[in-house]
């Protein structure tokens, strides 16, 4: 056992709200693991923070005609609240735009350029003559030189995956401006991974015990041979590279942004008044570095800042990396841009944290990319927590009220199946105890729940209905044992639930939480008292998973498809005839019986319609509420499933031939000319 453990969990960029995939990847295994570490009394710190620096963050700010400062200061409030609500348990939550980090990251390039790590070079680079700028990674857009993706980025594509730079791109273009960009000197400093390959070859050589997923594609990589990092850019937005003769030229963000964990547990330190705290974790050598990160994130994590910190000289290095692979939805890849993608504040209008952290920590993609469906969340949440958690606690509790006034019998003379049973209890402590320290959070949560499920069918089997009046105390040790188990469940089930099993807890009168160590039979003594037993997990009904379902977009073909063909020219009086008037929708349902229609009551200002339109498979009919539409208000009046139709509402299908609203905020009758 190391001293103490340092969990850190990637930086999400602050450039929009959290998501599933985000969750996936490295929050909820995160948290899975600090919460049962916690539980086993381990000294043990959680941080993580937001990236706010790089071209996602600039990118996005241009795109929304704000500042990045005002993007960072949007999202970084979003995205910490998300956590909160869900429950990941951060000791700190910090952001790289503080003072502490410019500092700190600030301090570590110093530490590297006085011990002449960095080679400075010059080099041509793409530069937009419109907009006077270099295009640092994603500002150039082009073709993959791998698989032909029209779409790549300056850094990477997302259609292959491969990792590119600018100048590999074929036909590249200013992601700002779209025109073609120049070659244009421009001078850096790179990181020379190259030379410092073997060092971390060696560093390496014991790292027997990383996923094989994370160890592939860490071999594959030094296979190839590393190659120098350019580690500053010419951007106006970072951390300023602290040198007198680099003006308007800032960090790259992936030298910043892992030194945003070093500043973070400065920050946790500061806050709690003891400044020196944080030097334990990242300077003595007992200590345990884990980052817990998204397979896109690996060479980042398990190269190039292993290499900075043993260029630095006064850090440790991680002991693991626990990266995790992709998550789907629904069959198909994520994806913010198409909203193919859950989104975590929503979610959380919609359903309680925990059931989304059972739910998904059943399928993480741990080993290779998995697949979460609303389908298999609504089976897990009535399968597993209500028939089999939630079932046997309730069970247990209101039996144990019913016909033991709540107080806890004493067990005696057990039986074979009593005894076997109590065993279980530490089996399933010591089993998914052993999941969690290897990170096989699925597998933690399988072996829990088979306790629970275990406990069910020993229930079943014991029959205390029956042996009430022919053995009654065969029916109390049934409920003594059954107490135990319960006890056991609400804190084996902690990690995973953190929101529900304290209140199970409080119905069983276990004041303190007892460690996971001492998880075993004998938590409550006979003679305690119990609550009569809540139901913990109400079911989830078709409606909702049908609510959640439509709120996806539904993808059809691919980008890249022709535009749909123009229309024959026409005059302005063909065009004139068609009196177009914004109206605001009051009502929208769909129709029985017909899954394309929707029924809307729209209001036109001077008069209300009801209009008939075959959009069910893009849109719920509770989020058209309230919106502004175009409607051509003098279309003859028409019958579709035996409704009357008067008008028709606009929209806007793109290439792949999904429909977009097209609103605006103009008063209800207004003319649209
Ligand atoms: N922000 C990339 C990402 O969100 C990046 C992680 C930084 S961790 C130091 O995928
Ligand atoms: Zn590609």
């Amino acid at each position: 056992m190391p001293k103490r453990t340092l969990v850190t969990a990637a930086l999400p960029y602050a450039n929009g709200p959290l998501h599933l995939g985000h969750l996936a990847g490295a929050y909820l295994p995160s948290d899975l693991y600090v919460r049962y570490k916690r539980l086993t009394g381990a000294d043990i710190l959680f941080i993580c923070g937001s990236d706010e620096h790089g071209v996602p963050i600039t990118l996005a700010a241009e795109k929304a005609g704000v500042s990045p400062q005002d993007i960072v200061d949007r999202y970084h409030a979003q995205l910490k609240d998300a956590f909160d609500r869900m429950g990941v348990s951060f000791d700190y939550y910090g952001r790289t735009s503080s003072p502490t980090h410019h500092a700190t990251s600030q301090e570590f390039f110093t530490k590297l350029h006085e011990k002449g790590v960095f080679k400075r070079k010059k080099d041509q680079q793409l530069f937009d003559a419109e907009a006077g700028r270099f295009l640092a990674d994603r500002y150039v857009r082009g073709t993959c030189p791998v698989c032909a993706n029209p779409d790549a980025y300056g850094d990477q594509c997302e259609k292959c995956g491969t990792s590119l730079s600018p100048a590999e791109l074929k036909n590249p273009r200013s992601a700002l401006t779209g025109s073609t960009p120049e070659y244009r000197e421009t001078e850096h400093w790179y990181l020379p991974l190259g030379d410092l390959q073997p060092a971390l070859e060696a560093w390496l050589a014991d790292k027997t015990d990383w996923k094989p997923n994370v160890m592939g594609q860490v071999r594959s990589w030094l296979q190839q041979g590393l190659s120098d990092r350019a580690v500053t850019r010419d951007l106006d937005w970072g951390v300023p590279v602290p040198l007198p003769d680099a003006p308007g030229k800032v960090l790259y963000v992936w030298f910043d942004a892992p030194i945003g964990y070093i500043s973070a547990t400065r920050e946790w330190a500061a806050a709690k008044g003891l400044p020196d705290a944080w030097k334990p974790y990242w300077q003595d050598a007992d200590t345990d570095l884990l980052h817990f990160i998204g397979k896109d994130n690996i060479v980042f994590h398990c190269l190039m800042f292993p290499a900075m910190l043993q260029a630095h000289g006064n850090y440790v290095l991680p002991k693991n990396v626990p990266a995790n692979e992709f998550l789907n939805l629904e069959g198909d890849k994520l994806s913010t841009s198409r909203n193919w993608a859950v989104w975590i504040h929503e979610y959380l209008d919609a359903f309680p944290a925990d059931w989304l952290r059972y739910a998904l920590g059943a399928t993480l993609p741990e080993t290779k990319d998995s697949d979460f469906s609303w389908k298999d969340f609504q089976n897990r949440v009535n399968g597993e927590l209500a028939d089999i958690l939630g079932n046997f606690v309730f069970r247990t509790l209101s039996f144990t009220g019913r016909f033991f006034d709540g107080i806890v019998p004493e067990l005696k003379d057990p039986s074979e199946a009593d005894r076997a049973m109590l065993a279980r209890i530490a089996q399933a402590r010591d089993a998914a105890g052993a999941a969690y320290e290897a990170f096989r959070f699925r597998d933690a949560i399988a072996e829990t729940l088979d306790l629970a499920r275990a406990a069910n069918q020993y229930f079943t089997q014991t029959e205390p209905w029956k042996t009430r009046t022919s053995n009654p105390q065969a029916c109390a040790n049934t409920l003594h044992v059954g107490v135990q188990v319960c006890a056991a469940l609400s804190v084996l089930f902690d990690p995973v639930l953190p929101h529900t099993m304290p209140a199970l807890r409080a119905d069983l009168g276990l004041g303190t939480l007892p460690a996971w160590g001492e998880v075993a039979a004998g938590l409550i003594p006979a003679g305690s008292k119990v609550g009569a037993g809540a139901v913990l997990f109400p079911k989830v009904d078709d409606a909702a998973i049908q609510a959640q379902l439509d709120k996806l977009h539904v993808p059809t073909a691919p980008v890249g498809k022709p535009y749909a063909e123009r229309g024959a020219e026409i005059g302005i009086e063909a065009f004139a005839a068609s009196d177009l008037r914004v109206g605001t929708i009051l009502e929208a349902e769909r129709v029985p019986k017909s899954d394309r229609l929707l029924r809307f009551q729209v209001d036109l200002g001077y008069e209300k319609r009801q209009i008939l339109s075959g959009v069910a498979a893009f849109f719920a009919p509770e989020q058209m509420v309230g919106k502004q539409v175009v409607v051509v208000a003098n279309l003859k009046p028409r019958k579709m499933m035996g409704l009357e139709s008067h008008g028709m509402i606009l929209f806007a299908e793109d290439r792949d031939g999904t429909l977009h609203g097209v609103e605006t905020a103009a008063e209800p009758g207004s003319l649209v000319k």
